[in-house]
């Protein structure tokens, strides 16, 4: 899928702005139909939760209704007329005035909706889209929704964010001519000092006419060119795309009849290649050391709606402490994202919905008795069908992306469950049809051992998450300090395959200090950090280390959890915490590459900055 962008012959308009906003319970029946009449307006991009005092709105559980007028530019006559929603949480239905454009389930990836001949240019439309925010075991993520005695609706979930719904990312209406480009699809490779750009370009009402294509460089010289819909072209003496130092080329694709451009599309895009061999994780052929965090997309009163203040924030905070990468837990993010790390050399682990296909960690955590999270009362075929049907929207979304270098298909799975293998095998399958570039990992929960996982080999990498000295061995960082190295140790000698870890950390709240080992402290977090880091750099197949979390982060009510999980290395405004600089002092000196044993680990030391 092609993000939207203005060409020489498409243009394209921002619906983002205050659009009218109401409860289901607040309109009449069929609100489409005319204008909802309503005092409360909601900001697009922006979860609607936190925005308004009614705790109605903020702990709705159902459909919300979004509407706005739209003008059509009055120049695009004859052409295509398109929606493009960035993420509707969770599921969407759109109407444009009385007629219904487009429905949508999954909250994390984008979708259109044609408008062609229902709009015309210059006139004004009513745009209403419904928003649904329920969770079921149709909806990756997967939840339940029960009804109270009092006939509220009460939407549980398996993860700890707060479940933010509304339309958290632009919604754009573009043109395109009725001849047009459809889709780009760019795999690279390294041949000597040239970098060769196989290319596959879809088209749509673009009968006799042919494909043009040029590669220009950063200057905007063109250095390739090419035509046919697919092929392979060579760039000499590339500029590969690196950690640390992007670089883009633009692939200027053109539908030419009679020797006119009907279309054109610029999709900037990266040399580069991604291999895992033997237990080395390849970039460029050279091996690579993630450094960096999971990450949410988080922020007060917007939510889950996307920003570019906190973007260009977090992104300088991440080099700051020399991190190289994030993944992104446990959604797709907006594609402002991606295409930010494209351009400043950030790598990304792309990381699906499917968080929470664990009811051991609620059984584990609740004391409810543990249900089988792999059985077709729970999550069946149809959780799958609906999870390959959110990873096909994942991949056909980023997979140009040069920054994305390894899918994560799954944070937490039960896949020390029965009916894990059944379950995950054929998403395994299809993410290597779909993407055969790319290596695939999943995050590993702690019910899950080297001794009892049934999915590791289908995998190249393995990813792990372990709270020892937090949720287990509290407060004991020596024991959690052998009992993970033991731990990791054997997921090497079981699987031989590249490990790191996904997630460690600790809830710190800023400001509390102790000459002890007090959970809670500035000065546990930092030293669990570094007793885990000790442990990585004593593993030679250790390839990554990623904290959870960059910042702290709103969570559903829990008495797990004290106004949000807090596990951030930065307070949910983005303060380091004395963590930020222990681990900024150790990254620096890691600059991406593999500790070789002690002797090579970063001379600055980890203990506290004070
Ligand atoms: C995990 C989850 C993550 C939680 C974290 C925690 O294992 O993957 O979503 O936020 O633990 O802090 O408990």
């Amino acid at each position: 899928m092609l993000s939207i962008r203005t060409t020489p012959t498409r243009d394209v308009v921002s619906l983002d702005g205050l659009w009218r906003f109401a409860l289901d319970s607040a309109v009449g029946a069929e609100p489409w139909l005319s204008r909802i009449v309503t005092s409360l307006e909601a900001p697009v991009p922006a979860s609607y939760n936190d925005l308004f005092v009614d705790p109605a709105i903020r702990d709705h559980v159902g459909v919300v209704w979004y509407q706005r007028e739209v003008r059509v530019p009055r120049g695009w006559a004859g052409e295509r007329i398109v929606l493009r929603f960035g993420s509707v949480t969770h599921a969407a239905t759109v109407y444009a005035n009385d007629v219904l454009v487009a429905e949508h389930v999954g909250g994390y990836t984008p979708f259109d909706a044609d408008l062609t001949g229902i709009v015309a240019p210059g006139e004004e439309f009513r745009l209403t889209v419904a928003v649904d925010n329920r969770l079921t075991h149709l909806t990756i993520p997967p939840g339940t929704v029960d009804t109270l005695p009092d006939g509220r609706l009460k939407q549980t979930y398996h993860h700890d964010f707060y479940n933010y719904a509304g339309i958290a990312r632009s919604v754009k209406l573009y043109s395109t001519p009725q001849a047009y480009v459809a889709d780009i699809t760019v795999v690279t490779g390294i041949d000597g000092s040239a970098g060769v750009v196989d290319y596959r370009i879809e088209t749509a009402g673009a009968e006799a006419a042919d494909v043009r294509l040029r590669v220009l460089d950063e200057s905007g010289a063109t250095v390739a060119t090419a035509e046919g819909a697919e092929g392979s072209v060579r760039i000499d003496d590339v500029h590969l795309w690196m950690p640390g130092a992007a670089y883009l080329y633009d692939l200027l694709v053109e539908l030419v009849r009679n020797g006119e451009p009907v279309d054109s599309y610029i999709l900037p895009f990266g040399v580069r290649t991604v291999e895992v061999r033997g237990t080395d994780f390849l970039i460029n052929g050279e091996p690579f050391y993630f450094t960096g965090f999971g990450k949410h997309e988080d922020t007060p009163v917007r939510g889950k709606g996307h920003d570019d203040a906190y973007l260009v924030h977090d992104f300088q905070l991440l080099e700051w402490t020399g991190a190289n990468s994030f993944r992104t837990s446990h959604y797709p993010y907006a594609e402002e994202v991606l295409d930010f790390a494209d351009r400043h050399g950030i790598v990304v682990i792309g990381e699906t919905a499917a968080v929470g296909l664990n009811l051991g960690v609620q059984g584990g955590l609740t004391g409810i008795p543990p249900t089988p999270t792999f059985a077709p009362e729970n999550f069946g075929g149809e959780t799958r069908n609906v999870h390959a049907q959110h990873l096909r929207e994942l991949l056909a979304r980023d997979k140009n992306h040069p920054s994305v270098v390894m899918w994560s298909i799954a944070n937490e799975p039960a896949s020390n469950e029965d009916g894990s293998r059944e379950y995950f095998e054929p998403l395994v399958d299809l993410a290597r049809e779909l993407d055969p570039t790319r290596p695939l990992t999943y995050a590993a929960v702690m019910f899950a051992t080297p001794a009892n996982d049934k999915i590791g080999d289908l995998f190249d990498v393995l990813s792990i998450n372990r709270y020892y000295g937090w949720y287990v061995f509290t407060g004991d960082l020596a024991t959690a300090e052998s009992v993970l190295e033991q731990e990791l140790r054997g997921w090497v000698q079981r699987f031989g395959k590249p490990i790191m870890m996904s997630e460690y950390g600790a809830d710190t709240q800023p400001g509390l200090h102790s000459v002890w080992d007090m959970p809670w402290t500035e000065e546990y977090q930092s030293d669990l950090l570094a007793a885990y880091h000790r442990v990585f750099d004593r593993i030679p197949e250790f390839v990554g280390e990623h904290i959870w979390n960059f910042a702290d982060f709103m969570t559903g009510p829990g008495i797990h959890r004290v106004d949000g999980n807090k596990k951030g290395v930065f307070t949910r405004d983005r303060k380091p915490k004395g963590a930020a600089f222990s681990v900024r002092n150790r990254w620096r000196g890691l600059e991406g590459k593999k500790p070789d044993g002690p002797a090579e680990r970063p001379a600055a030391s980890e203990g506290n900055p004070s």
